[in-house]
């Protein structure tokens, strides 16, 4: 197995990357961070701040600066890829920084990569696949063919291509997970989860899009975590891994539990504005990391994590008031 002394985490302040920091800093003792993250609106250097110093160092730079990287890769032995424009909706809206961030600085990547040749693990998402039908039984495994449906999803699904051409035509030392729905501490608040939490604890009532049946397979976000490392360190290189814990909810059940667990009506919310293109149903089966690399989840309760995610908000207004009136102004304008 690989046991990396010196990572570059991309994307560590935003929602999963900085959940991996905080991760290894507490799992890994022998392993240094070096967070490489522009700080858009959807990075906060405060999800990483109080980390002990001399084990994760940030660096505030775009990943599609080819000569930042030469400055930092070298050194390294291995870059974990979580740098991302990852919202579906804002993609719809402007295209344009998910092209750049997401296909073009995965490519720099790479080409760092290659060129001091240091291990890369790719942090994808299991849209690439498209949507299944609701009453499908199948689920996506590694062999599902990709079918991307938005701007967001066809630049990840852009990205993981580049990564298998580096791998097979460089021969790049490099490993892919694709990971289902991802909740928890630090998510940004035009995420579901997080804007029906803080719409409630602003007063304002929650608002799903279309009827609410869309299916979604949810995951702890420090289960993510435990996996990535898990193919970090012992995964085959070449391969991919899908990553997923068997939590399939629709829309409106988790909307509803939500509700409840607040002390609100169940009915308390508005219908609104459908997405275009809106995926209906996301589904992972897991088969190959659990029994190839004997890994599991730890946070197998949903209600026990919402719960808790529903506490950390309300204990968090200072982290997520400010951005909570631009995210809602730019939803508004959407008429959602
Ligand atoms: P996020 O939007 O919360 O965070 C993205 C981070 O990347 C931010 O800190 C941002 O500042 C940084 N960043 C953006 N562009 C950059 C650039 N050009 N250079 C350097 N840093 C840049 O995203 P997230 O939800 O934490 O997702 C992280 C990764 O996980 C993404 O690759 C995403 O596709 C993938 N993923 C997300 C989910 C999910 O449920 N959120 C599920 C599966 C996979
Ligand atoms: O206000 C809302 N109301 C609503 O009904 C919002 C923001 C969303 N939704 C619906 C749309 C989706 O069916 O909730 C579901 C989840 O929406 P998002 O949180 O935007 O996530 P999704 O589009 O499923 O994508 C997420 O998971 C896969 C991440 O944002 C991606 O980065 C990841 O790749």
């Amino acid at each position: 197995s690989f046991s990396p002394k010196n990572i570059i985490v991309t994307g560590g302040c935003g929602f999963i990357g900085s959940n991996f920091v905080h991760y290894v800093v507490n799992n890994h003792p022998e392993t240094h961070v070096t967070v490489l993250d522009k700080l858009t609106y959807a990075g906060n250097p405060e999800n990483i701040a109080g980390l002990p110093s001399d084990r994760v160092e940030l660096v505030v730079g775009d990943i599609c600066d080819a000569g930042l990287l030469d400055r930092i890769v070298p050194g390294h032995d291995a870059i974990v890829h979580y740098a991302a424009e990852s919202h579906n909706d804002n993609s719809i809206a402007d295209p344009e920084p998910f092209l750049k961030t997401n296909v073009e600085g995965t490519y720099r990547l790479l080409e760092a990569c290659r060129k001091y040749d240091v291990r890369y693990h790719h942090i994808s998402t299991d849209e690439v696949y498209g949507d299944l039908a609701l009453d499908d039984p199948a689920r996506f495994t590694e062999s599902t063919p990709y079918h991307p449906s938005s701007p967001y999803s066809s630049t990840k699904a852009a990205s993981d291509l580049l990564v298998r051409a580096w791998t097979r035509t460089y021969g790049l030392r490099t490993t892919i997970s694709n990971c289902s729905n991802n909740y928890g501490p630090f998510q940004h608040v035009e995420k579901f989860i997080p804007r029906q939490i803080t719409n409630i604890l602003t007063g304002v009532r929650p608002k799903l899009y279309g009827e609410g049946l869309n299916v979604r397979d949810w995951i702890h976000t420090e289960d993510h975590s435990s996996a990535v490392w898990t193919i970090l360190t012992r995964g085959r290189i070449g391969e991919t891994y899908l990553i997923g814990a068997d939590g399939e909810r629709n829309n409106i059940t988790v909307l509803r539990m939500i509700l409840e667990m607040m002390g609100k009506d169940s009915d308390d919310f508005d219908h609104v504005r459908d997405r275009p293109g809106h995926d209906r149903r996301y589904a992972i089966d897991a088969t190959k990391l659990r029994t190839e690399l004997g890994w599991t989840p730890a946070h197998t309760d949903f209600a026990d994590g919402l719960k808790a995610t529903i506490d950390w908000y309300a204990e968090h207004r200072q982290w997520w008031e400010k951005t909570k009136e631009r995210t809602e102004a730019r939803y508004k304008a959407q008429g959602q």
